[in-house]
């Protein structure tokens, strides 16, 4: 069919399709959170003017792959992100994953870790081995990489804050294994605005922080070629509430600006444009998933031009991509192994460089050598079986998937524009205006869910009546942090102060003075067996801490229920605790130990704030104590803690203790996000009144907790 004979055969066909359906073709189109609208057919019109079409894989601008072969010449790395307890169970479980077919090691590091604490802190009690592996110094980092030659096993490491010490360790664990910088290949994330945006594992105030993601860009262009300086990542945006087009612009935002930062510390594009890597979340939405990461390289040759580097791989955006996370469900928890395959296809189809696969448990803890060894054959069975790997970029020319790849990049590339025309992504994040944006999808995306307009089988729908429990593993986080203490203390005794003192005087001096590189220091400091909690404090001293505002979004939840009875029922509910004596509910929705994971609070405070709560957003990272003292300040009736890092079992039952000892029990205690069933009656017995796990509808939990404010309901 020719592009002049499509209007009449068009009419011909939107005929036929309403005789089927017997309404208007128009109807079945659908607005996705983009804002695009997903007609029910695309023909060789759609294809035509689109810009994009016609480029080539491994040539400029990479839209259909940054290798010419892509997969037929080389697959994707099979990269599982994993880490937990200690630094020998986690290589253990490195080696087990190797051998069985895993490619590349990615580390996940416990919160204490991120945040540049050693395990003895006391504000780190319940975080330490727990979302992740604890590691203290140079020994832990040894112990970690035991067996596996760093020479040949590419490594990635998730770590934004405490950046500059965990990858001093790592060179040094290299180095003590035989393996120079120049031989070390892997990535370091190493992107914090985005940390500022979402995620929250910051440390130090963005400006200096920006220094740090400069000087590991230095560092690396000119001691470890083999090595991608960072990994600029959309990935937790999208978990926290993203749409794709808010994804792919503000990731590319921030990429923009970090290019800006090298540049501006008088490094030549070339020298390092190569090394800059990216990292996506791949969720349900599946072509439009594959388009994006089409669209992401497109858009990303066009930023680098900007710079006029020389070489053509300066314009080239290499990606990691995970399955999503948000889109695992507790409930019905083996839909959740059908949901990641299709995401890692979708990932694929698109043109991922590397891949991790969630394992099926993922929503509810960490995973098991059973869950892990699915997650891994989802990928192995698409390499060896599928015969996706055989041809490069497969979905080009699908009318479909070319006008989303044209549509994504033209809505992100109007919200690139906007960033821009705000000052930059760095004065954008600190005007809190991304993260606004995120929020706000965040909240649409909860009432779409909990009124079922967006279905989740085994949650929304086709519920099973009741639920098998599945193993999951658990940590023993008082026993890993004696054992992380006892090495700490090893270490302690073995060193030489002296070196240790003045390494990190040197330290302190590169930090304040702007002279010299915060890596290169920091390496020294790592070989004197300077622990992360140390080389981090040296530069808090310097630096300072960050500490961010926390905002309640208004009026979004609430818009996407206006009129719906069970909404008004229970804002009608809430006001009328007004004229009775308690007032007006008033909660604190409180975030514990290093958890930097808000999309939940932040859903609930601004979801229960259009209820009518009064609703007291609690700032990140605070102590049990210091929960019950703004819980006090503020006269609240409910502490409602959101927990998604493991730390409930340890937390949870010492603010309940404290509130006890300050003889405020009539405090009534609820928390929700990420809890393991069998911890229900743990927390139950610890005076926790109601848990709300994954998947809960919010309008049931503000029910829940109404019911136990007007006394109704005891535990
Ligand atoms: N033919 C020949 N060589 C190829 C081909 C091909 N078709 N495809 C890839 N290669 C080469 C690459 O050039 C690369 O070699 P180089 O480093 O010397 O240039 C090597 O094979 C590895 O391939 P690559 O595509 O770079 O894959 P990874 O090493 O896995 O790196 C990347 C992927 C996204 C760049 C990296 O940043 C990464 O691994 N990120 C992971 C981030 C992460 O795990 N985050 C956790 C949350």
């Amino acid at each position: 069919m020719t592009g002049r004979e499509e209007p009449k055969r068009l009419d011909d066909w939107r005929k036929l399709a309403e005789r089927e359906i017997k309404r208007d073709a128009d109807t079945l189109t659908w607005e996705t959170p983009e804002g695009i609208n997903v007609k029910p057919l695309y023909t060789e019109a759609d294809l035509q003017g689109l810009p994009h079409l016609g480029s080539l894989p491994g040539l400029a601008p990479f839209t259909r792959g940054p290798r010419a072969t892509m997969y037929a010449g080389r697959p994707w790395t099979i990269r599982q992100y994993a880490g937990f307890s200690t630094a020998e169970e986690s290589n253990a479980f490195y080696r087990r994953g190797l051998a069985a077919g895993q490619q590349g090691v990615s580390v996940a590091f416990d919160l204490a870790t991120h945040r540049g604490y050693d395990s003895d802190h006391p504000r780190v009690e319940g975080d330490v081995g727990k979302a992740g592996v604890a590691i203290d110094s140079v020994e832990d980092m040894k112990i970690l990489f035991d067996g596996i030659p760093l020479g040949e096993v590419s490594v990635s490491m998730t770590m934004n804050g405490a950046v500059i010490p965990v990858l001093a360790a790592f060179i040094v664990a290299g180095e003590e294994q035989g393996v120079s910088g120049a031989e070390l290949s892997g990535t370091i994330q190493n992107d914090v605005l985005k940390e500022f945006m979402v995620r929250n594992t910051y440390i130090y105030p963005p400006e200096p922080s920006m220094r740090i993601v400069a000087d590991i860009i230095a560092y690396t262009a000119s001691e470890m070629p083999r090595f991608n300086s960072i990994s600029i990542s959309g990935y937790h945006m999208q978990e926290a509430g993203a749409t794709l087009v808010q994804e792919l612009a503000f990731t590319l935002a921030d990429g923009r600006e970090y290019v800006r930062a090298a540049l501006k510390r008088g490094l030549d594009v070339d020298a390092f444009a190569g090394r800059l890597s990216f990292f996506f979340a791949i969720g349900m939405n599946f072509f439009m998933e594959a388009a994006k990461l089409r669209a992401a390289r497109l858009l990303w040759s066009r930023i680098m031009e900007e710079f006029a580097p020389k070489k053509a791989s300066s314009l080239m955006l290499r990606t990691h991509c995970q399955t999503s996370g948000v889109s695992l469900a507790e409930q019905d928890p083996y839909n959740n192994i059908v949901r990641t395959a299709y995401e890692a296809l979708a990932a694929v189809l698109g043109g991922t460089q590397s891949l991790h696969t969630n394992s099926f448990d993922e929503a509810i803890a960490l995973p098991t050598d059973f869950s892990a060894r699915i997650a891994r054959n989802t990928q192995l069975i698409l390499q060896h079986e599928t015969g996706v790997t055989k041809t490069v970029d497969p979905l080009a020319g699908s009318y479909y998937v070319e006008s989303l790849t044209a549509e994504l990049a033209e809505k992100a590339w109007a919200l690139i524009e906007d960033v821009e025309g705000r000052g930059g992504m760095t004065a954008a994040v600190a005007s809190g205006y991304p993260k606004r944006l995120i929020e706000e999808a965040a909240t649409r995306r909860q009432a779409a869910v909990d009124r079922g307009d967006a279905v989740i089988v085994g949650v929304n729908r086709h519920r099973l009546e009741e639920e098998a429990p599945i193993d999951t593993l658990e940590i023993d986080n008082t026993a890993v942090r004696e054992s992380q203490i006892a090495r700490l203390e090893r270490v302690r005794r073995q060193r030489d102060p002296e070196r240790v003192a003045q390494t990190l005087a040197r330290l302190g001096e590169v930090a304040r003075t702007g002279e010299g590189n915060l890596l290169e220091a920091a390496v020294e400091a790592a070989r004197a067996r300077a622990t992360v909690g140390e080389i981090s404090d040296t530069l808090r001293e310097a630096f300072g801490d960050h500490a961010a505002k926390a905002d309640v979004v208004r009026d979004v939840y609430g818009v996407a229920y206006a009129g719906e009875p069970e909404y008004e029922t229970l804002k009608a509910r809430v006001a009328g605790l007004k004229t009775r004596p308690q007032g007006t509910p008033r909660i604190l929705v409180a975030k514990l130990g290093q958890d930097g994971h808000d999309r939940g609070a932040h859903v609930i405070a601004s979801a229960f704030g259009d209820l009518g709560f009064d609703v007291v957003a609690g700032p990140l990272f605070q102590t049990p104590d210091e929960a019950v003292d703004l819980a006090l300040a503020e006269k609240v009736h409910v502490v409602g803690v959101s927990s998604l890092a493991a730390g409930h079992k340890t937390l949870l039952p010492q603010l309940v203790e404290r509130l006890k000892a300050r003889g405020a029990d009539d405090v009534i205690v609820v928390c929700g996000g990420v809890i393991p069933r069998r911890d229900y009656d743990f927390l139950r017995a610890a005076g926790i009144a109601a848990v709300f796990g994954p998947g809960t509808n919010v309008l049931d939990a503000a029910q829940t907790v109404l019911d136990l404010v007007e006394g109704r309901r005891r535990n």
